[in-house]
């Protein structure tokens, strides 16, 4: 292939606090909604827990040394709010602070660029205890943990995403109570979502202020609906589960407001808005953050929601999600014609396999390498047509704790023994530092 990756382009891997770091009783971290969530016999599908992980908290500077033996240049992390204000507003925890200076410290001294999420799910409890996302008074309370964040990090980390994915927050977490809280509430479910929104919006001035010159934006979930049929019912149906799966969030960060019909199609109680959210949300940024991972088949059923069908074979992943790469190619199209996107990063793709070593410890994930090299060509073409694509980073750095999954899920290019915390590189993850140095440019 023509390789349209530019010079500058962030060749990353991406992982989440709660997800990799364990230690979740140590200097001064106090109880996240996950710690409760898993807490709770079943909500877990393997019975397990964020509370040891991969070690990370620990095994930091190890896990660094992999990301630069692939020759990257950017790592995506994200920050534990129970960290920095164990009590979810109030009094700052500095050895919470400590922890991501010396990070982003080791990562600028290895040569890769931190990229740095402040919220990926794990809310204090505390707050959860007051409501949660569905009170307003979380949004005060996350601009407060921004600027103590953005405060003592902003000199040298120099791009931030404000939210990860608020669709998954707002639906598997209170809708469809599959994720922390745990909540079945579909107006709570709205009220959250907005929240999360307003939150983005008034986090991104307090940023641009205390961290001068970096980039800002938001990172959403996209699963790209494709009608079954070309029956007019069937291309219904897609744009019924597009509206609520892939607009929701996208149309009010661009400046497009709520469409008609959202709140209608799951819930009787839109939520509650105050005069200038709708600005407050559309706050210029930087970039659009784009998570990706499969696309969803929709048919029509009469008198009933639409139904997601499988395509007879087709790949599917250890989650049951359809690889097919056409699907990036085509959102990123649409992102940049039909909303301007002036410019995105892939923030997170991947896929999760069942990998395990061989007999010589080899761990031959072909899948996933395959999956990797076909989206990495989703990108390089969607470029070649005009896409303003600045970088890409994969999920995940480490196989990890996938939420409701549990550890049965492995996402990561690097296996991880979770018994002995020994971490080997996939074969995938080889010939990933592969792929980037061949697309970086020649040093002289
Ligand atoms: O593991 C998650 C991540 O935390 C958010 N995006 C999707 C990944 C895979 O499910």
């Amino acid at each position: 292939m023509n390789k349209q990756f530019s010079d500058n382009f962030k060749w990353g891997v991406a992982t989440s606090a709660y997800q990799i770091e364990g230690a979740i009783h140590e200097d001064g971290r106090s109880e996240s909604i996950w710690d409760r969530f898993a807490s709770i016999p079943g909500n877990i599908k393997d019975g397990s827990s964020g509370a040891v992980a991969c070690d990370h908290y620990h095994r930091w500077e190890q896990d660094l040394d992999l990301v630069a033996s692939l020759d990257l240049n950017a790592y995506r992390f994200s920050i534990a709010w129970p960290r920095i204000i164990p009590t979810g507003r109030g009094a700052v925890n500095e050895k919470g602070l400590d922890f991501y200076d010396r990070l982003v410290d080791s990562l600028l001294q290895r040569g890769i660029e931190p990229c740095a999420t402040l919220y990926h799910w794990d809310l204090p409890q505390a707050l959860q205890d007051d409501g949660g996302w569905a009170n307003r008074a979380t949004v005060e309370a996350f601009v407060a943990y921004t600027d103590a964040v953005t405060r003592r990090l902003g000199d040298r980390v120099k791009f931030w995403i404000t939210i990860n994915e608020p669709w998954v927050v707002a639906v598997i977490g209170n809708l469809w109570g599959q994720h922390a809280p745990g909540l079945h509430d579909p107006s709570v479910a709205a009220q959250v979502g907005h929240h999360l929104l307003v939150a983005h919006g008034q986090a991104v001035p307090v940023i641009r202020a205390n961290s001068p010159g970096a980039e800002v934006g938001i990172t959403l979930n996209f699963t790209p609906a494709y009608p079954a049929s070309d029956q007019l019912t069937d291309r219904l149906a897609a744009a019924q589960v597009d509206l609520f799966t892939n607009q929701w969030f996208l149309d009010p960060v661009f400046g497009r407001g709520y469409s008609d019909g959202l709140w209608h199609s799951f819930t009787a109680n839109p939520p509650q808005i105050q005069p200038g959210d709708m600005e407050t949300i559309a706050v210029p940024t930087d970039f659009l953050g784009v998570n990706f991972y499969s696309r969803s088949v929709v048919r029509h059923v009469e008198d009933s929601q639409p139904q997601f069908v499988q395509i007879p074979g087709a790949t599917y992943t250890d989650t049951d999600w359809e690889v097919y790469p056409n699907a990036l190619y085509d959102l990123l199209l649409r992102l940049h014609r039909d909303y301007g996107a002036q410019k995105m990063y892939i923030t997170e793709n991947g896929a999760a396999f069942s990998d395990q070593p061989d007999a010589n410890g080899y761990i031959n994930d072909e899948q996933r390498r395959a999956y990797l090299e076909n989206h990495l060509a989703a990108c390089n073409a969607a470029i070649a047509q005009g896409v303003p694509l600045a970088g890409y980073y994969l999920w995940s750095l480490l196989d990890n704790f996938e939420w409701g999954e549990g550890y049965a899920k492995r996402f990561g290019i690097t296996y991880v023994d979770y018994a002995t915390q020994k971490r080997t590189l996939k074969e995938s993850g080889k010939w990933y530092g592969e792929f980037v140095r061949a697309n970086l440019p020649v040093k002289v």
